[in-house]
């Protein structure tokens, strides 16, 4: 059950008073310019009329048509050839100042024109046009309208290529279906990452050939012992492809040595060749299962030929279901007094060998950044940032080695992204020792700032200076929602909202801006709790927002 506060529908922000426009996109386009006089109405002969040649454009199109049909009421069918007046026009062009993801969008009396370079940009376009249009187009049912959409030209591309929001599903099993709500939730707001924590200490969730044990031994339970459970592979490409649909890169997080109770509950025990170590060296079935919160006291055996003929099968058969050029992992949070540093070292160092075989990029938490990845035979690698503490300081130093070593940097800095964090002190939800966040504490990562490339700067110590972590080496930002204390759909829609938009906009508008602040912010997402109530999605009704 629950214990998130149900929200929907029961605040006094569906007055539904708040009007649409341009005023309200978050995250802020790159250029808003407003054309007076120019009004669209989309009326019961609109269609959604994809210009020739445009066939990566047909899915966006249908996924159009699929969110405004059932509030117009309208037939809304998606065409191609010749447009009339009232008609949506969505085109593929070849405007380079577009890139990847951008878009552009005209609305005139006569028409709407969506245009990009690729099917990305034409969605994040359809995003924009959601938000341009009045908050009732996301009913689920028939309303009168008037769906009518302001003129404007607004022009826009993000900031930085990687935009992501990760779900642990391992403390706190989640089915494919909350997963999917997710992604719908997160590529609203243009986010393109889903990274999936897939195993911890207290499960492990994906269903791996001819290593049955680790998802029927490992995935039995959940944190304090709530009900565990685990996808097939199936179910687990499913979801992939549901978030290639929507644009998103599925990551996919088998943490390791640390972190993996799951793993070794699965497989350690007696060794045929009692010469060789099992999978956490102890050469003996583990005691009981630990299905506490604790932390730091599993690890794989580096020196156990089990641990790599495991971690190879489950690295090899996530890559292949995963389409993105990313693996992450882990790597967090292994004391030495669990693995000695030296251990943990060469550890990384060989899963990232293990990762690189299947063409994969490697991630992981940054205190990989300890291993070898400046040797000339290391893979490109990649340190997911996620240091509480004061930047400036020795908390900033996995950041600094990790750039020191050329590896490029996400920033998932926990007091700023942690959206398992509370919002506010007794929240039946959330952990705390990142701090009570609320939305001030999203937007603004230091003073008035939410700047991620000017978070980290160099530092000196002991007579050597290492290097500040800049926009050269930042791929994006991460909002991470770990479940320690996340249930249902229900808790996680109370965490993520209205926080996330807040990692969207800083991943995706630019940094200078005249709207790019927290009051801007705000001012904006207050117009979005109707949409969030009318999609039936959950969120917290935070204080620091001005609901209308
Ligand atoms: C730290 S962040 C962890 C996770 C916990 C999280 C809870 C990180 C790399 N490790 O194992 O779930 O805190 O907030």
């Amino acid at each position: 059950p629950s214990t998130a506060p149900a929200l929907a529908g029961t605040t006094p922000a569906l007055a539904g008073t708040a009007p649409a426009g341009a005023a309200q996109v978050v995250p802020v386009p790159v250029s808003t310019e407003p054309v007076p006089g120019q009004t669209f109405v989309v009326g019961s002969e609109t269609r959604i009329v994809v210009a020739p040649g445009g066939v990566g454009a047909v899915p966006v199109a249908e996924g159009l048509a699929a969110i405004m049909r059932p509030s117009t009421g309208y037939p809304l069918p998606v065409a191609d050839g010749a447009s009339r007046p009232g008609d949506i026009l969505l085109g593929l062009t070849e405007a380079a100042d577009l890139g990847d993801e951008g878009y552009r969008i005209d609305v005139s009396t006569a028409n709407v024109r969506v245009e990009a370079a690729e099917p990305a940009g034409l969605f994040y376009g359809v995003q924009t046009l959601r938000q341009l249009l009045p908050p009732w187009i996301e009913s689920p049912t028939v309303r009168p309208g008037p769906w009518t959409v302001s003129g404007v030209r607004i022009t826009d591309t993000p900031r930085y290529d990687y935009r992501g929001v990760m779900l642990d599903i391992a403390r706190h099993f989640q089915t494919p279906a909350t997963v999917k709500r997710l992604i719908d939730h997160a590529s609203t707001y243009k986010m393109n990452v889903l990274h999936l924590h897939v195993s911890d200490d207290q499960g492990f969730r994906i269903a791996i050939n001819g290593r049955p044990e680790l998802t029927t031994i490992g995935g039995q339970f959940s944190i304090n012992n709530d009900p565990g459970g685990y996808w097939t592979q199936a179910e687990y490409v499913d979801v992939v492809n549901y978030a290639a649909a929507r644009f998103m890169t599925v990551i996919p997080e088998v943490d390791s040595p640390g972190h993996t109770n799951a793993i070794v509950m699965s497989y350690a025990g007696p060794q045929a060749n009692p010469a060789l170590p099992d999978i956490n060296c102890t050469n003996r079935t583990p005691p009981q299962w630990n299905l506490t919160g604790a932390v730091g006291y599993s690890a794989l055996c580096p020196e156990s030929p089990n641990t790599w003929a495991i971690l190879t099968d489950i690295t090899a058969q996530l890559s292949a279901m995963s389409p993105g050029p990313y693996y992450h992992l882990g790597g967090d949070e292994v004391p030495a007094s669990t693995l000695a540093h030296a251990r943990y070292v060469d550890f990384v160092d060989r899963a990232a060998q293990v990762v690189k075989a299947q063409n994969k990029i490697v991630m992981g938490w940054s205190e990989i950044a300890a291993a070898n990845f400046d040797h000339p035979d290391a893979p490109d690698a990649v340190a997911q940032y996620w240091n509480n503490g004061n930047p400036t300081g020795a908390a900033g130093d996995t950041a600094r080695l990790a750039v020191q070593k050329g590896m490029k940097v996400v920033m998932s800095p926990a007091n700023h992204t942690y959206l398992d964090m509370q919002q506010f002190v007794g929240s039946p939800l959330g952990l705390s020792w990142a701090g009570r966040l609320d939305v001030s504490q999203f937007y603004n990562w230091s003073g008035n700032t939410s700047d991620p490339a000017t978070y980290i700067p160099a530092r000196t110590t002991g007579g050597v200076t290492l290097p500040a972590v800049t926009d050269t080496d930042i791929l994006g930002v991460e909002a991470p929602i770990w479940s320690e204390t996340l249930r249902t759909l229900t808790d996680i829609e109370f965490q993520v909202f209205p926080r996330m938009p807040a990692t969207a906009e800083i991943g995706w508008s630019p940094k200078v801006h005249p709207d790019r602040n927290l009051a801007s912010f705000v001012g904006r997402l207050a117009a979005h709790a109707p949409r969030w109530q009318l999609l039936g999605q959950n969120f917290y009704p935070s204080p620091q927002v001005p609901w209308r």
